[in-house]
C-alpha cells in the first residue's frame, strides 16, 4: 500500500522513517537536522558506531539506527545524489536510495516505512523527476514485497501534488 501525506516526518508513527542524510552521517540541515533534533543524541551515537565500522555511507546506500525519542522504531539513513544537471548518474543513485532503504526495512522486519522527498531540498534534485523515480521504484519493490506499507511524507504542497500525479500516471 502506498500513501501520500503532508507533514513533518519526525511525527510519523511508522516502523521506519527515512532520513535524507549526507555521507558523513553526522547530521546536517533540512530533514536530517529535524530528525536528529527531535530524536535526540541516541541517533548520532548509533551513527558514530556505523562510522567507526564502515566510515560513513556512500551515495545511494542506506544504514539503519535507533529512532531515539521519535515515534518510529528505526531511522534509515540514506544519502541522495547532489543534482548536477543529470550527467552524473543522479537518476540511478536516487533509485538506489529508495530500493536500498526498502530492502533494509524489510530485512529488519518493518511493515511500514515513511520517506521524505530525498535530494529535492538542499541537494537540488528537480522535484517532478524525483517524484516519478520515487513512485516507480517503490511500486516495483512492492510488487515483489506487498507486505510493506509505504508513506511518502511531503513538507510542501508542490511535492505532495507531484507525488499524487506520479501515482496516478505510473
Ligand atoms: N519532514 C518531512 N520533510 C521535510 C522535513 C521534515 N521535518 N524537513 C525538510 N523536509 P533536504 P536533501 C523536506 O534538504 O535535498 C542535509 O543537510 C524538504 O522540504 O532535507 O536530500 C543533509 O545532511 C525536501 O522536500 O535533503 C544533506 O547534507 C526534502 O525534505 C543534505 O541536506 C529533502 O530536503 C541532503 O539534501
Amino acid at each position: 500500500m502506498i500513501a501520500v501525506i503532508r507533514g513533518d516526518i519526525t511525527k510519523v508513527h511508522a516502523d521506519a522513517i527515512v532520513n535524507a542524510a549526507n555521507s558523513s552521517l553526522l547530521g546536517g540541515g533540512g530533514v536530517d537536522g529535524a530528525i536528529h533534533r527531535a530524536g535526540g543524541p541516541e541517533i548520532l551515537e548509533d551513527c558514530r558506531k556505523i562510522i567507526a565500522r564502515q566510515g560513513g555511507c556512500k551515495t545511494g546506500k542506506a544504514v539503519i539506527t535507533t529512532a531515539g525519542r521519535l515515534p518510529a522504531k528505526y531511522v534509515i539513513h540514506t544519502v541522495g545524489p547532489v543534482w548536477n544537471g543529470g550527467s552524473t548518474n543522479e537518476r540511478d543513485r536516487l533509485k538506489d536510495c529508495y530500493h536500498n532503504s526498502l530492502a533494509l526495512a524489510l530485512a529488519n522486519d518493518c511493515r511500514s516505512i515513511a520517506f521524505p522527498n530525498i535530494s529535492t531540498g538542499i541537494y537540488g534534485y528537480p522535484k517532478e523527476e524525483a517524484a516519478i523515480i520515487a513512485v516507480g521504484t517503490v511500486k516495483d519493490f512492492l510488487s515483489d514485497h506487498p507486505v510493506l506499507e509505504v508513506i511518502f511524507v511531503s513538507f510542501d504542497d508542490a511535492s505532495e501534488q507531484l507525488l499524487r500525479a506520479a501515482l496516478k500516471t505510473d
